[in-house]
């Protein structure tokens, strides 16, 4: 007898997930499961380029300044452009928006037009690529409201609610691509040998006994009396509660990753470090809103510390937002405490 044994269990790509989610819906056309694969592209290219960015000399700050008055860096563009050529000329796609352009960006003259809205932030925590650190990529999906033609800033603006699917890829020690359409969250892991995602994360729901809390406390002196009451809560100095362990990556994808796997709450709030941003830095379209859309059908909840981050209707495209995020009684928490100071 043979000394090999074989684990039974499915191996399952992306490809063949969405294939299968597709079918759960009979009424699909396939051009959803079409605009995932494009995004899935996207992520290994993006991947690629993130992995070997020291060598190729593409690392370090660009002239330009983006519509957020931040440095853009070399590899922001590549993804940028990465996933917009990658999507306007399919004919799945109406309308897309990125971190990356002040304004909306509709499909060339000539190219088909299709009934999807696509914002993403191309290359989350960019802060970090020069010390090594995770970035990721965080998109969002709606149907257009618009009847025909080139989509709009209507179409853009659609609260959280109203998501068709929302995921990002996390470029760490492993590249990941974590999405939810509603059914559940599945995460897969890139093989590098061969190039796929492989399911390795089915149906993620956030643990129920949290591990961390997550958030910038170099701002502390700019906070409001509630977020600090709500820290010292999270520490265990308000109740007799247990102190959770910090953790802060400063790279919004890999600290909700974390959240989302191991439990706990990721806060950005509103704070009173730049008159320009009252609302915090995180921007409620392309981050807030798909990263609130996947906690929550993992069975977790996002605020702002007042409202459900799902049900707010964005008015402008690059709308920040404070942003509490994870465990669903830690975040109703944060709103309690806030109410309180509010009082
Ligand atoms: P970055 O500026 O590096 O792109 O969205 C912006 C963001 O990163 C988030 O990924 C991250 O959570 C946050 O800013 C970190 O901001 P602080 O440095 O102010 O903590």
């Amino acid at each position: 007898m043979s000394d090999i044994s074989f684990n039974q269990s499915k191996i399952i790509t992306i490809e063949r997930h969405i294939l299968e989610e597709q079918q759960i819906h009979p009424q699909a056309t396939g051009v959803l499961t079409n605009i995932l694969y494009d995004l899935a592209l996207a992520g290994k290219f993006i991947a690629s380029r993130t992995t070997r960015a020291g060598l190729s000399e593409i690392l370090g700050a660009t002239e330009n300044v983006n519509i957020q008055g931040e440095t853009v860096m070399k590899l922001d563009q590549l993804a940028d452009q990465t996933i917009i050529r990658l999507n306007d000329h399919t004919g799945r796609i109406a309308v897309m928006a990125s971190e990356e352009h002040a304004h909306l960006m509709t499909i060339p003259d000539g190219l088909p037009i299709g009934k999807y809205v696509l914002l993403f932030d191309p290359l989350d925590g960019s802060s970090n690529i020069d010390y090594n650190a995770t970035i990721g990529t965080i998109f969002a999906i709606y149907r257009r409201i618009s009847p025909t033609g080139p989509g709009t800033l209507e179409d853009c603006l659609q609260p959280g609610n109203k998501l068709v699917v929302a995921g990002y890829m996390i470029y760490g020690s492993s590249t990941m691509l974590v999405y939810s359409s509603g059914t559940g969250v599945h995460g897969f892991t890139l093989d590098p040998a061969i190039g796929e995602f492989l399911l390795t994360h089915p149906n993620i729901m956030i643990p129920e006994k949290p591990k961390y809390y997550s958030v910038n406390h170099g701002y502390e002196k700019y906070w409001s009396e509630g977020v600090l009451k709500y820290t010292h809560w999270l520490q265990g100095m308000e109740d007799d509660n247990d102190p959770l362990s910090l953790r802060y990556i400063g790279s919004l994808v890999g600290d909700f990753h974390r959240t989302l796997l191991s439990g706990g709450v990721f806060y950005y709030p509103a704070d009173t470090h730049d008159p320009n941003k009252p609302h915090g830095k995180l921007r409620l379209t392309y981050e807030a809103a798909p990263l609130a859309f996947i906690a929550n059908q993992a069975g977790g909840y996002a605020s702002d510390g007042k409202h459900n981050i799902l049900d707010l209707q964005p008015s402008s495209l690059h709308q920040r937002t404070p942003l509490y995020i994870g465990d669903k009684y830690l975040v109703e928490k944060a709103e309690l405490f806030i109410q309180q100071d509010n009082q």
